[in-house]
């Protein structure tokens, strides 16, 4: 699948500090210490009702990773998928009336506008579900005949048993991941399964569903998890440096992702590092499809709002936060925006090599960037207090604010 343009990444003077992020699997913060080419794994949309603003919050914490890594003169190396065939695409589409394909394909193309209009880096390979069953096949073919997957009426189950580390990513208790599981695409009621928590690896071609032809499987379609391991590993390899996704990805998506991927290869970790965002509520609820309480980057654009105003309330937010969307949130960051507009539109100005300093600093310290947006003020207000005779202030601050945070002033 194609991406979406990318957008000019400023070069700043000197370079960027060092990344820490909290990582789900340690409960702390981990040196993320990539090569020349860092590696990170994005989990992407199940293409029906995007873009949120839980789904954008998600996707601008890791584009802030991306251009920490950027800063320290890396190369990135982004992969993200599309969940562009799955149960609650097909329930949708069926509810509907509408062919999943044209729903997964629109929404998917609506995606796509909504990342570039925030200034959101695109992966370097962008891979949907449907393209990677030729890949996906033979991984399951291999858990089968390594004893790691077994057959329940035609379905493959994975065995959670087979992976002496399964449990490390989300470090979660067994009625908590039942539950976690029953919630979140699994059937741990199913009878007949060795344990309640091994999830599908490839599920038996139904009346009324699309298939694929899986060799030695039979005529099916993949299931969630080794979706995502399959791309990864393809595009990535094992011992990457960042899984990515929001929280309530971290059981089971995740961990089972690390499990499959490390029974396949004999080795461990799948991610060095499991990085979650917080979840965005609207109305006291979490913002999500089924519960249909959604606030739309599409429809705030439709209506005149700066996509730039939109970023900039998400990035008031700690990314590992669980959050509200509101208005006030939003009309407070219209406001910023057009203080910075106003304080970079000036011929000089306090001197900025402090703030540069200092986003670099917020960054690196787990993706602070409420303390970056505070730098950014302090620097505007100072502007509008006193002034500065730094010819070349405006010019650093909105390079930093446009290479750093995304928002082009
Ligand atoms: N296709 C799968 C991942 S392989 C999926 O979870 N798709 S999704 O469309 O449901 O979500 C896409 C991303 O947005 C995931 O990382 C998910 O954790 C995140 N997300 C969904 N709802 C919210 C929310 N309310 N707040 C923050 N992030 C959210
Ligand atoms: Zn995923």
């Amino acid at each position: 699948m194609h991406a979406w343009p990318a957008s000019d990444v400023p070069a700043l003077p000197g370079t960027g500090r060092p990344l820490r992020l909290h990582d789900t699997s340690t409960g702390g913060p981990v040196s993320v210490d990539p090569g020349p080419v860092a590696r990170i794994y994005v989990c992407g949309i199940t293409p029906y009702d995007a873009t949120h603003m839980g789904h954008a919050a998600t996707y601008n914490a890791f584009d802030l990773v991306q251009r920490v890594w950027l800063d320290t003169k890396r190369q990135v190396q982004y992969v993200q998928n599309v969940t562009d065939v799955d149960d609650p695409l097909l329930e949708r589409a069926a509810a509907t009336g509408e062919d999943w394909v044209a729903l997964a394909e629109r929404e998917t193309a609506l995606f796509r506008e909504d990342m570039s209009a925030l200034r959101l880096l695109p992966p370097a390979h962008y891979i949907g579900a449907v393209e990677a069953i030729p890949g996906i096949v033979p991984l399951v073919e291999r858990l089968r005949d390594a004893g790691a997957a077994y057959d329940l009426d035609g379905d493959v189950y994975f065995s959670v048993g087979s992976d002496p580390h399964f449990g490390e990513v989300s470090g979660l208790d067994t009625a908590t991941m039942r539950a976690l599981a029953a919630e979140r695409g699994g059937d741990p009621e199913r009878a007949g399964k060795k344990n309640p928590l091994d999830p599908m690896l490839w599920r038996a071609a139904r009346e009324g569903e699309p298939s694929w032809d899986g060799g030695s499987l039979g005529a099916g379609r993949p299931g969630w998890h080794i979706e995502c391991v399959a791309i990864a590993l393809d595009h990535l390899g094992m011992g990457f440096d960042v899984q990515g996704g929001g929280s309530d990805l971290a059981f089971p998506h995740h961990e089972m992702g690390a499990s499959h991927a490390q029974v396949l290869t004999g080795s461990h970790p799948f991610a060095k590092a499991y990085v979650h965002a917080g979840m965005v509520a609207l109305d006291g609820e979490k913002m999500s499809k089924s519960r249909g309480n959604l606030v739309f980057v599409s429809k705030l654009r439709e209506q005149g709002v700066d996509p730039a105003a939109i970023r900039l309330a998400l990035l008031a937010h700690h990314y590992r936060s669980d959050w509200e969307w509101t208005d006030g949130g939003l009309a407070e960051a219209v406001e910023r925006l057009g203080r910075w507009r106003a304080a970079v539109s000036r011929p000089d100005g306090p001197a900025a090599e402090g703030v540069l300093a200092e986003v670099r600093e917020a960054l690196a310290h787990d993706l602070d960037s409420p303390r970056a947006l505070a730098a950014v003020d302090a620097w505007a207000a100072e502007q509008t207090a006193t002034g500065g005779t730094d010819t070349g202030a405006p010019g650093l601050l909105s390079r930093l604010v446009d290479a750093l945070l995304g928002v082009a002033l």
